[in-house]
């Protein structure tokens, strides 16, 4: 069996891991007894320590600096230790500084009693040097432990926040994918309902895109997919309007406070966007370049009104578009 090891003079890391002193607060009542006690902390290579001689000025220090780890006496003039602990906790909601109580009640029930007001471990005075700094020590290693599963949690918290981020978009063009769309339509039917304002919804389909991809290639098709949504993002100027990929070759639109009139100024500013920026398709039976084809539904949001029976509306609007000849926007 190997002996425990030899307790060092500097017993205690003075600082934690970001660099900052490990600060202790010391609260005794009798001036002898609170400088011993800083005298073995400063020994055993506590830089910091703070004093206080009654619950009040405990307190109002342990608000003030944040120690990392209290010495509690119980006896004290005016409030009691017990009372000092469970108003650290309470002004601490989520976070931890450890308390050890440090008393001459050496009683059961005072043990019981220290750990019910919130302490984490119970000495009874006198208490040797190489005690109290292992009861330090220990403390030490429950509060890095601590911070860092808090560390971890929050950038587990963070990652979560980018996944749930990245659920709703659309790897190809970067444009909000379908299960994003179906939510903020949702959220802008009821933000319609609620402003009593026109919303518009619009399908866009490529107009013979399988032609296209035909010719051109899967590859220049994908690239003909992020293309258009740029486009997409470009017309969309408000900052509530939404660029969706609704599927293959489909993009949705949600545009709030647009009435009819407004949608179809966007349409026109969408195909003239695409006629000046055109892109080649040999193959299109309406010419030759690439066009598309859309289907527009307005409404002012009632109860009656969800986002299956928008989709509906302009998916029928676009298919109307497409018999006519493509090349054109319905509602
Ligand atoms: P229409 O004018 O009636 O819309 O004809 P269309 O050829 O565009 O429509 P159709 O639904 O027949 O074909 C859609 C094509 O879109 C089929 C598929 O090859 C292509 N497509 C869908 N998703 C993707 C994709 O992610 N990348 C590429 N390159 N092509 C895609
Ligand atoms: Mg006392
Ligand atoms: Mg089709
Ligand atoms: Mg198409
Ligand atoms: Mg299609």
């Amino acid at each position: 069996m190997t002996s425990p090891a030899t307790p060092p003079s500097s017993s205690i890391n003075a600082s934690g891991d970001d660099g900052t002193p490990f600060t202790v607060l010391v609260v005794e009542d009798q001036a002898s007894v609170r400088a011993s006690l800083v005298a073995e902390l400063r020994r055993a290579g506590v830089r910091q320590v703070l004093e206080a001689a009654n619950g009040d000025t405990a307190l109002a220090e342990f608000r003030l600096h944040r120690p990392d780890l209290v010495l509690l006496d119980i006896r004290l003039p005016g409030q009691d230790g017990y009372w000092v602990a469970q108003q650290m906790r309470e002004s601490e909601p989520g976070g931890w500084t450890p308390i050890i109580f440090l008393s001459g009640l050496d009683s059961d029930l005072d043990v019981w009693r220290g750990i019910e007001a919130g302490g984490d471990d119970y000495l009874v005075k006198p208490v040797k040097p190489i005690v109290l700094v292992a009861k330090l020590r220990a403390m030490r290693r429950l509060l890095d432990m601590r911070r860092r599963m808090v560390a971890l949690t929050e950038e587990l918290h963070q990652a979560n926040q980018r996944l749930n981020e990245m659920v709703e978009v659309d790897a190809l063009t970067g444009l909000v994918n379908r299960r994003g769309l179906d939510r903020l339509l949702y959220g802008e039917i009821l933000a319609g309902r609620r402003e009593n304002l026109p919303l518009t919804l619009m399908l866009c389909d490529i107009d013979h895109f399988k032609r296209y991809n035909d010719t051109a290639g899967h590859v220049q098709g994908d690239a003909c997919l992020r293309h258009i949504g740029l486009l997409l993002k470009e017309v969309c100027m408000r900052p509530r309007d939404v660029a969706s990929r609704y599927g293959g070759e489909e993009f949705a639109l949600i545009l709030p406070n647009t009435p009819r009139s407004g949608a179809m100024t966007f349409a026109r500013a969408l195909t003239q966007l695409l006629k000046t920026s055109p892109i080649a398709h040999p193959d299109s039976p309406l010419g030759s370049q690439l066009t598309i084809s859309g289907g527009i539904t307005t409404c002012i949001p009632d109860e009656s009104t969800s986002a299956e029976s928008m989709l509906m509306r302009a998916d029928e609007a676009l298919y109307a578009a497409k018999a006519q000849g493509r090349n054109r926007f319905f509602s």
